[in-house]
């Protein structure tokens, strides 16, 4: 068994907002201009495949051409001074990896796979959007799907066990950009406070379970999270969260 990290941050859309990637739940996001239950459910890709294909091929190459951006790298140079921090993601566009993270669970798979949806054979979406058809269909019969998790889908269970772990015993629990509505995903946020992690909130806007947080900080994760490493020097040295000055 590892150790347990102490520093888990659990990230959202939110943190690629400044990388140009559409967040869900905003204003301008993309629930605003699309119904998820016409796209990212199960029954829509059973209904409409070539519509669902067409809209993730879209977010792909949206993905695809971005960069991380100062919020991602700040989290990637923590790592220098906790070598075991866990980045929780729910997000599908790597750009955490991207930016060195070494350690990411991703909770909602990610849009860099295809996967067939009878086989389960993956498939790198860069290849899969270069076949005939929209979408694809495996040498089995099957059509390729993005791997990613829909509504009514159950989470990559692996991938849950060790978010939950680590959000139970972590000492600091950094939460970043996300709306806090989508379970169970969001729950990670009431298991750390419930085991007793320090909660640090970084949103641009108040969330259902901001309430659990330490402090907030509200603003855009890209211009907040480089300047939070001295509290986290300091958390690290002195065991709790600096009151500010
Ligand atoms: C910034 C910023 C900047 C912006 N800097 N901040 C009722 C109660 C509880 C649960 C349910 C329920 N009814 C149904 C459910 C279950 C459902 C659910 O939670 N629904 C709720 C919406 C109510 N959950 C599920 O279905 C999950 N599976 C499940 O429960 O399985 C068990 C089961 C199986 C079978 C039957 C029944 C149960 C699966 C959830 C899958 C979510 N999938 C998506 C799509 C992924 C693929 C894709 O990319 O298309 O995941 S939905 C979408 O939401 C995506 C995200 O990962 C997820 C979370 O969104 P996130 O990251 O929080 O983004 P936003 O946009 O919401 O928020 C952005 C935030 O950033 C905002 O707060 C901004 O202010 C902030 N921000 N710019 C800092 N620059
Ligand atoms: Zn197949």
């Amino acid at each position: 068994m590892d150790r347990a990290p102490s520093l888990v941050v659990f990230t959202g859309a939110g943190i690629s907002q400044e990388s140009g990637i559409s967040t869900f739940r905003d204003p301008g996001g993309l629930w605003e201009r699309f119904r998820p239950e016409e796209l990212a459910t199960p029954e829509a890709f059973a209904a409409k495949p070539d519509v669902v294909w067409r809209w993730y091929r879209w977010r792909f190459e949206k993905v695809r051409a971005a960069e991380p951006n100062p919020g991602h790298r700040a989290i990637a140079r923590w790592q220098e001074r906790f070598p075991s921090l866990l980045v929780v993601t729910q997000n599908v566009d790597r750009l955490h990896q991207r930016a060195g993270s070494r350690e990411v669970v991703e909770l909602h798979g990610d849009l860099w796979t295809a996967r067939c949806a009878r086989c389960g054979k993956r498939v790198a979406m860069e290849r899969a959007i270069e076949l005939p058809g929209e979408p694809p269909a495996c040498a089995c019969g099957g059509l390729l799907r993005p791997n990613v998790v829909w509504f009514g889908e159950m989470l990559p269970q692996e991938a849950f066990l060790r978010a939950d772990a680590a959000a139970a015993h972590c000492g600091l629990f950094v939460v970043v950009g996300t709306s806090a509505r989508v379970y169970p995903a969001a729950g990670l946020i009431e298991v750390a406070a419930e085991g007793g992690a320090t909660v640090i909130e970084v949103n641009r806007e108040e969330t259902p379970l901001s309430a659990l947080a330490t402090r907030t900080y509200r603003g855009p994760a890209g211009e907040i999270l480089p300047g939070l490493t001295p509290e986290i020097e300091a958390w690290a040295k002195e065991g709790r969260w600096p009151s500010p000055s």
